[in-house]
Formats: structure tokens, C-alpha cells, sequence
């Protein structure tokens, strides 16, 4: 505790209400009792606990900022600093709630009908029910707008056709919130797994996010009946509103990573003694515990900007674009910049760096590779989009 104090030389803490430091703390210590012991055994199995999507329910973190419906209504500062600690964990178990809550629970809750909201989210806040979002395609990733997922009318029903790829979660969910073309542009559908013709696989084997489940999605004329689709949502400003909220919560989880591995890094060096001296009073060690701690500080102060703006309703996409850009790239550098204070015993599972180095890897590519966020900011700048 004193060094993580000693780190925090802006004094950023103190930015932070005391109910928000409540919720933070109450996080921290869901992850270090549930998942720290764990996670080395998770990844190194590719094993998903799915158990946990009950604890995440009753920790009030599942469609965290959600109003009503059984859903927690917490700030979304409240929720950065929850996707915080839960990545100080794992990105895969961070990944999970992101899934859950942002992409096919705020589907739901900003775009659904009532009594689609009320039939699925009150469940999916207690993590009694499973959902996923379906956009990406085998052949369309930063494109969306090229996808061939089409709904075609059969009287009042829906006859869904294609496929999705990189589908966190859907081998253990109950739904899909599945993006499609339709004579009338692209619209959402609530896919129940079960249904005939669905059919989900998972992607194996990963160097990456182990401890999450990536799957496969195929639809063979899926049957669906018309209250599956989502009324409000119409064209893809249905599927990047809900991304906006998930890239949201990464622009704070990636740092939950960065600072775990610095932490990890920083211990080590106090204690490994080499040359007759502990590493950490060499300066090149020195040098890189202090940028990974100046990245880490740069990176709160902009994750706390943003969400204080989102709380305010100002927050702006590029402003987004930006956070999630920096946040994670510099967790990467901090990940693969701490595993070499380990030497050797970096390369080991039961040290986290090159677990969260291996993972951002997965963050820096999904909700908007570093590439497309670097267009939208391009576009901000000079009006001009350089996308095609
Ligand atoms: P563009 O023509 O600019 O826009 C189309 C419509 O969308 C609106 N829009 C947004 N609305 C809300 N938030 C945003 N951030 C928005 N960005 C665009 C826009 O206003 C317009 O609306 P309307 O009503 O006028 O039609 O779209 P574009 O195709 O030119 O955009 C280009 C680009 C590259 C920015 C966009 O395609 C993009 O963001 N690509 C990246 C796609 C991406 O992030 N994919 C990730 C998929 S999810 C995932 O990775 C799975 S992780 C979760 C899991 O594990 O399952």
C-alpha cells in the first residue's frame, strides 16, 4: 500500500470522491480474493470461469451505469475505476463484463423495447443470463459497413443468414445482440443461442486473453419472430454507440494492467539482489519503474478527464479514440518494459507482465484497432477521412 501511495505523485487519489474510492476498494479486493489466486491457472488452461459471471452480479458491476431494470445506475468514473481493478486481474475477465454490460446490455437498454428490457436485462445484471454482440465478420473487422450477416422478412418473422467471428462469449451465452443487413439498413436482433440454425464454436487455440472465451458464429436461416428486433437502432449507429461505452471502459482497464505489472516489477526489484545490490538501485532499472509511473500518471489523469465528461454528457468519439489509443499502448510498453526487471522469471505464469502484455495485445486490436483510432483522430483534425 505504501508503494502504490508512493506512486500516486500527482496525487490523483485525492481527485476521487469517497464513495468512488468505496466502490474502487470494494473491486480491488473482489479481484484479489477471486481472481488473483486464479488467474495464472485460468490462462495457462484456457479455462473461462464462468462462474463468476454470478459474482460480477452481486459485485454490481454488470451494466454498471445502467438505470433501472435491476441494473446498477452507477457513474460511469464509477465504472472506470471498477474496469480498472478487474484488468489489474485479467483483460480477459475485464473483456467479460465489458461484453456483458456495455456492448449487449446497453444494446438492449438504449435501443430495445420494453418488454425487451425487461425481460433480459434484470437477469443479465445478476449474470444469470449471458449475452454477447455479434458485429464483426470474417470479413469485415474495421469495416463494419461491409458485413453480409443479412434478416430477410418471411411474413412477420425474420430469417437470419452469415457469420460473425471474434464473438466474445457466445459458446456460454443465452443471446446474441446480432448486427445485420436488412432492406432497411443495418439492424440488431436479439438471437437466442438455442435457436435452430445458430450455431457457435470456439476460437482455439489463443496466445492471447486465455482465460476468455472468442468464438465463431455461423447463422443457417435462424428463424426469428419479429419482437426480436431492437426498434430503436437503425444503421450503425447502433453497434458504435454500444462501442463507445466498451472502448470507454478500456481507456480505464488498460491501466489496471499497466499498473499490475508494474507493481509486480517494482517488488521484484526491491527484493532481487544482483552484483551485491538490489536491482532497483540500478539507474536503468530506475529509469524504467519511473516512465512506466509517469505513463501510468499521464494515463489517469486522461481516463479521469474522460469520464468526468461522460458523467457530464460532453464526452465526444475522438475524445474516446484518444484515451483508448494512449491507455493502451502505454500499457503494453509498461507490460513488456516490467517483464524484463524479471528477467528470466518473466517469462513464468506466475508472474503477471507477460500475461497483460500477451492480453493488450487482444485490447490494442478489438473495439478499434490502434490504426483506426488513429484515422479518427486524423479525421478530427484535418476533416479529412483516410479510412479507404
Ligand atoms: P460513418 O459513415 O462515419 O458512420 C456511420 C454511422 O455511424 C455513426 N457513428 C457513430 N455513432 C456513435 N458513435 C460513434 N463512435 C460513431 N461513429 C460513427 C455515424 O454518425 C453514422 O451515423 P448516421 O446516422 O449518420 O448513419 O462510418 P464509417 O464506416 O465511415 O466509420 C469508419 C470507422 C473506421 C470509424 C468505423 O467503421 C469504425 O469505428 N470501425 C472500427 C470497428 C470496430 O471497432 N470494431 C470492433 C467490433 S466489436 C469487437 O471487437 C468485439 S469485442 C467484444 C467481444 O469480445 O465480443
Amino acid at each position: 500500500e505504501a508503494l502504490r501511495e508512493a506512486s500516486d505523485i500527482l496525487g490523483i487519489d485525492a481527485l476521487l470522491s469517497d464513495h468512488e474510492r468505496a466502490t474502487r476498494d470494494r473491486v480491488r479486493a473482489f479481484v484479489d480474493d477471486e481472481i488473483r489466486p486464479h488467474i495464472a491457472g485460468w490462462f495457462d488452461r484456457a479455462h473461462f470461469p464462468v462462474e463468476l459471471a454470478r459474482g460480477f452480479g452481486e459485485l454490481g458491476v454488470l451494466g454498471m451505469t445502467l438505470k433501472g431494470y435491476g441494473c446498477p445506475g452507477r457513474s460511469n468514473v464509477e465504472y472506470g475505476l471498477a474496469a480498472l481493478e478487474l484488468e489489474a486481474g485479467d483483460s480477459g475477465l475485464r473483456t467479460f463484463v465489458s461484453v456483458q454490460g456495455s456492448l449487449a446490455m446497453g444494446s438492449i437498454h438504449r435501443w430495445g423495447s420494453e418488454e425487451q428490457k425487461q425481460e433480459w436485462l434484470p437477469r443479465m445484471a445478476t449474470g444469470e443470463v449471458i449475452g454477447a454482440f455479434g458485429l464483426t465478420e470474417p470479413t469485415a473487422g474495421s469495416d463494419p459497413s461491409s458485413m453480409t450477416t443479412s434478416a430477410r422478412r418471411d411474413g412477420d418473422d425474420w430469417i437470419l443468414t452469415g457469420a460473425k467471428r471474434w464473438i466474445g462469449l457466445a459458446t456460454i451465452a443465452q443471446l446474441v445482440v446480432v448486427w445485420a443487413r436488412t432492406d432497411d439498413g443495418v439492424r440488431g436482433f436479439i438471437v437466442p443461442t438455442d435457436a435452430p440454425g445458430f450455431e457457435a464454436s470456439v476460437l482455439e487455440p489463443k496466445g492471447s486473453m486465455r482465460a476468455s472465451i472468442q468464438t465463431e458464429l455461423h447463422f443457417d436461416d435462424v428463424r426469428l419472430p419479429a419482437s426480436a428486433l431492437l426498434p430503436g437502432a437503425s444503421g450503425l449507429r447502433g453497434p458504435f454507440s454500444a462501442l463507445n461505452e466498451a472502448r470507454y471502459g478500456i481507456v480505464w482497464g488498460a491501466l489496471g494492467a499497466g499498473r499490475d505489472s508494474y507493481e509486480v516489477a517494482l517488488r521484484h526489484a526491491l527484493r532481487r539482489q544482483q552484483f551485491g545490490v538490489p536491482l532497483a538501485s540500478f539507474q536503468l532499472t530506475q529509469q524504467k519503474l519511473v516512465n512506466m509511473v509517469v505513463e501510468l500518471q499521464k494515463g489517469a489523469l486522461l481516463a479521469l478527464q474522460i469520464g468526468r465528461a461522460k458523467d457530464a454528457g460532453t464526452l465526444t468519439p475522438p475524445q474516446v479514440s484518444l484515451g483508448k489509443l494512449n491507455n493502451v499502448r502505454e500499457a503494453i510498453a509498461i507490460a513488456r518494459e516490467a517483464r524484463t526487471i524479471l528477467g528470466g522469471d518473466g517469462v513464468l505464469l506466475e508472474n503477471s507482465p507477460i500475461r497483460h502484455a500477451a492480453n493488450l495485445e487482444s485490447v490494442r486490436t478489438y473495439e478499434g484497432t490502434d490504426e483506426v483510432h488513429t484515422l479518427i483522430l486524423g479525421q478530427h483534425l484535418t476533416g479529412i477521412g483516410a479510412f479507404r
